[in-house]
């Protein structure tokens, strides 16, 4: 059986559930998941801090290169079995399943879905499984690692150089409450990849209740006294080429409806961008208000006769459709069963297909859904 949903599907109401972030859980720097919350929250959450002076003293985001400290590639994948027990440990606190919630997932994944009409060139692979009333959606990680990837030495130095402005524009703690060489060492600090705070949200789409776990850089300001609304202080550090002329201002676009997509699916409201000369060096630091992207780039007069020019609630409503097709299409509990969602640039065509029997039991077994997880849904139920 294959089924394949038609790219210009558009639902008609674009009734978006507001993210609410139900708890987080963090990779530490030797790469172990961690998932006591109030330890990670004061340990693994950095704060933004850039003050303007710091900018404007040419700081290189080429710096200590050489001694990153890099998670291997093949480690560095979203691990859904970490998911899954930060779901166990939170369903044992609230003392029930998780409720209202049809499809669990990675923030990546939706955003792969949401940018998909105006992202027609990059394929994707994800695979699905439905267990105990609820969609479990992971990225197939070999399909990615499939892909012909000829970084060169400068594209690994220019990756490296986001990191490092993660590094340069946090500190660990408030600033109040570090000491004053935390603050001045943070361009000698050692950049790493393996640090990860992952903030997972409720949030929904129509009728369909979604689970997503995604990464957040820091907090701009403070965790408010009522934690629920903690999403809208995170914010989302990117770096970019500095702009020079109206040719790179499309490209830029383009980079931007994906950020804004990422931000906006986990309710993060901030995106502060460094952008970067070819040196690495960093000129100039912008913040973007997540809901006024779209107005922006209407707005924008360079852009104004480009004919793919994106329209952000066609993207809204295209997601709409898809998550809502994906939720009816697949039975939530049949565990006979497992899909492969997959997108073909070449026959821009978006395709369900269900696996084979092998793969079926894989994923029901360790790839997607793990014994641990199965184990304590099992023993809820009764
Ligand atoms: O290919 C990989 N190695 C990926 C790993 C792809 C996507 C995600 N991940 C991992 C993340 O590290 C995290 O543990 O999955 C988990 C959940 O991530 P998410 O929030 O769902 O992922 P996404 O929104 O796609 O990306 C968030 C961050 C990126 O930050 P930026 O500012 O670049 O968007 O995940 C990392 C990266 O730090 N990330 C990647 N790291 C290495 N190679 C990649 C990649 N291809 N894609 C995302
Ligand atoms: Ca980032």
């Amino acid at each position: 059986m294959m089924k394949t949903f038609p790219l210009n599907s558009r639902s008609k109401t674009t009734a978006l559930k507001q993210p609410k972030e139900l708890y987080s859980f963090s990779r530490d720097i030797d790469g172990e998941w961690q998932y006591d919350e109030e330890v990670l929250k004061k340990e693994a959450l950095p704060y933004y801090y850039l003050p303007d002076n710091s900018i404007d003293s040419q700081i290189d985001l080429g710096a200590g290169y050489s001694k990153f400290k890099k998670i291997p590639a093949e480690q560095n994948v979203a691990d859904f079995g970490a998911l899954l027990k930060s779901i166990i440990q939170y369903e044992k606190n609230q003392q029930e399943k998780i409720k209202s919630i049809d499809i669990i997932t990675f923030r990546g994944i939706l955003t792969k879905l949401l940018t998909l009409p105006y992202n027609l060139k990059d394929g994707f692979e994800f695979y699905i499984s439905g267990y105990d009333g609820q969609l479990f959606m992971k990225n197939n990680d070999e399909f990615d690692f499939q892909k012909p990837t000829s970084k060169d030495e400068y594209a690994e130095r220019c990756e490296y150089s986001g990191y490092k402005f993660e590094t340069i524009s946090t500190l660990p703690k408030p600033w109040s409450e570090c000491s004053r060489s935390t603050i001045d060492k943070r361009s000698k600090k050692v950049v790493n990849n393996y640090e990860q705070y992952i903030s997972v949200v409720s949030s929904g789409v129509g009728q369909t209740g979604i689970l997503l776990a995604g990464e957040v850089d820091c907090v701009y300001d403070y965790i408010p006294e009522n934690s629920k609304n903690i999403s809208g202080h995170y914010v989302e550090l990117k770096t970019s080429k500095v702009i020079e002329h109206n040719g790179q201002v499309v490209n830029f676009e383009k980079k931007l409806f994906k950020t804004w997509a990422q931000s906006f699916l986990i309710g993060i409201r901030k995106i502060i961008y460094g952008f970067r000369d070819e040196n690495l060096i960093l000129r100039s630091v912008e913040v973007f208000k997540t809901d006024e992207i779209p107005i922006l780039m209407k707005e924008n007069p360079i852009n104004q006769t480009n004919p793919n020019k994106i329209v952000f609630i066609n993207a809204i409503k295209w997601y709409g459709a898809v998550i809502e097709w994906i939720n009816n299409e697949i039975d939530h509990n049949d565990e006979s069963k497992s899909y492969k969602l997959s997108y073909d640039p070449g026959s821009r065509s978006l395709s369900l297909i269900e696996v084979d029997y092998e793969t079926n039991k894989k994923l029901r077994n360790g790839d997607l859904l793990t014994q641990e997880f199965k184990a304590w849904r099992e023993l809820i139920k009764s």
